[in-house]
């Protein structure tokens, strides 16, 4: 019987990172659960679970098939399916890309179902690994499935289970027009850059793939390199939406080409790479360099709206968490501060010249009214005080708030 990885989230970044790390690994299949719409699920089984993976680079794109995917589930439609898969003997490892947002409590009892199944069938131990921009995101999902699960299922889960940490990394874009025309007519095909990169933990329960066979990092511990990937690529790519929206720019290589926003990413990285404890093995400014370069790659249309969606998920971790390092550190809190601004100014729904623009996120009505007041101050508090942004008291630091009201006014007054 082959062995399985159950995949719990079908978007395009599971289809180009995971699923062709675990294809280059050999020896292994996945069973992959779309976790809101049923669409891709159906799609990919209808076209033979097989589908086009368009690597972008300078000297044009290249094509590689993958099949490592064997069968679809749709959540929504058979959430037995997925239940029974947690239980099944043969899957020995549950990988998962559910978003920020998505650690939840429906995932917590979908886990807690399929584990307490599993636990029923004396069916083995089982791996979850978090594949989510999340910091300690195998911790955050143990604490999560355990902490719904009753005393005596947290108990084998103590005993059976491995929550690795694990940081990845691929850029990829929401597939387009022109990926599925350019992957001859694939309406699953996936684009992304050459570049990839996947630290994982080395703390695995039973069998798992060889990922390092296909290129992947295993180490003790993953929290370094999640702290560089969610402060400097992440948390970069967050001020360029937001500036690059604000400005009009489409895409991220489009807001890399305007000077003023060129600028203020790399002071940002350069701010963000002190916040930083040593990164065994990578050299910082190395990193910062071949970021710039990935964001600028003219032949990836990542949209700035993309990497806008969901701010209030996405900023405790990439832009509050170094902002208070820095704080605490004396150092250079400005770019942090900048990107704060611009979310503000985003959320009000148009950019500087007066374009809408969309507000995607969990908290967008309350976002909306915290930011609708006229006094920038006040639209600080009104955000501090909103539950469910994590901002870790940033907001209410007179230092912060200052350099965040001197970044709106400057952005609201430049052309
Ligand atoms: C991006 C990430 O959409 C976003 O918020 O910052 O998806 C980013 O492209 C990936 O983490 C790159 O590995």
């Amino acid at each position: 019987m082959t062995r399985r990885v159950l995949h719990l989230g079908l978007g395009a970044f599971h289809r180009a990172h995971q699923a062709p790390y675990i294809q280059d690994a050999g020896g292994w299949e996945i069973t992959a659960v779309s976790m809101r719409t049923p669409r891709l699920a159906r799609q990919l089984a209808a076209q033979g679970h097989r589908y086009t993976l368009i690597t972008r680079a300078s000297d044009g794109p290249k094509l590689a098939p993958i099949d490592v995917i064997t069968r679809t589930i749709a959540l929504n439609a058979d959430r037995a399916s997925v239940v029974e898969s947690i239980a099944d003997p043969n899957t020995h490892a549950i990988t998962l890309t559910v978003t920020e947002k998505g650690y939840g409590p429906d995932l917590a009892h979908l886990l807690c179902d399929g584990l307490s199944a599993r636990q029923a069938a004396w069916a083995g131990p089982m791996t979850l690994l978090s594949c989510d921009n999340l910091p300690s995101n195998g911790d955050a999902l143990r604490r999560l499935v355990t902490s719904a699960a009753p005393a005596p299922l947290a108990a084998w889960m103590d005993a059976a289970c491995a929550f690795p940490s694990s940081m990845v990394d691929r850029i990829t874009p929401a597939p387009s027009e022109t990926t599925i025309v350019d992957a001859g007519g694939d309406l699953c095909a996936v684009e992304t850059e050459p570049f990839r990169q996947w630290v994982i933990e080395d703390r695995f329960a039973g069998p798992v793939p060889d990922w390092a066979s296909a290129g992947a990092i295993l180490v003790r511990d993953v929290t370094p390199y999640e702290a560089m990937k969610l402060r400097m690529l992440n948390g970069a790519h967050s001020l360029i939406a937001y500036l690059g929206a604000l400005r009009d720019h489409e895409c991220v290589r489009d807001a890399m080409a305007d000077p003023m926003i060129a600028a203020e990413v790399r002071t940002h990285m350069d701010a963000a790479a002190q916040t930083l404890p040593p990164v065994p093995k990578i050299d910082l400014r190395t990193y910062a360099d071949d970021l710039i370069d990935r964001f600028a790659n003219p032949a990836i249309a990542h949209r700035c709206l993309q990497i806008a969606m969901d701010g209030s998920q996405k900023l405790p971790q990439r832009i509050f968490a170094p902002a208070r390092v820095a704080l605490d550190r004396s150092q250079a809190l400005d770019p942090f501060a900048l990107a704060i601004a611009a979310w503000v100014i985003f959320t009000k729904g148009h950019s500087l010249s007066g374009a809408p623009l969309p507000l995607d996120d969990p908290l967008a009505p309350l976002l909306r009214t915290a930011t609708a007041a006229k006094d920038a101050a006040e639209r600080l508090d009104n955000l501090g005080r909103l539950e469910g942004l994590q901002d870790d008291g940033m907001l209410l630091e007179p230092a912060f708030r200052a350099a965040i009201m001197r970044a709106e006014a400057r952005l609201m007054t430049k052309d």
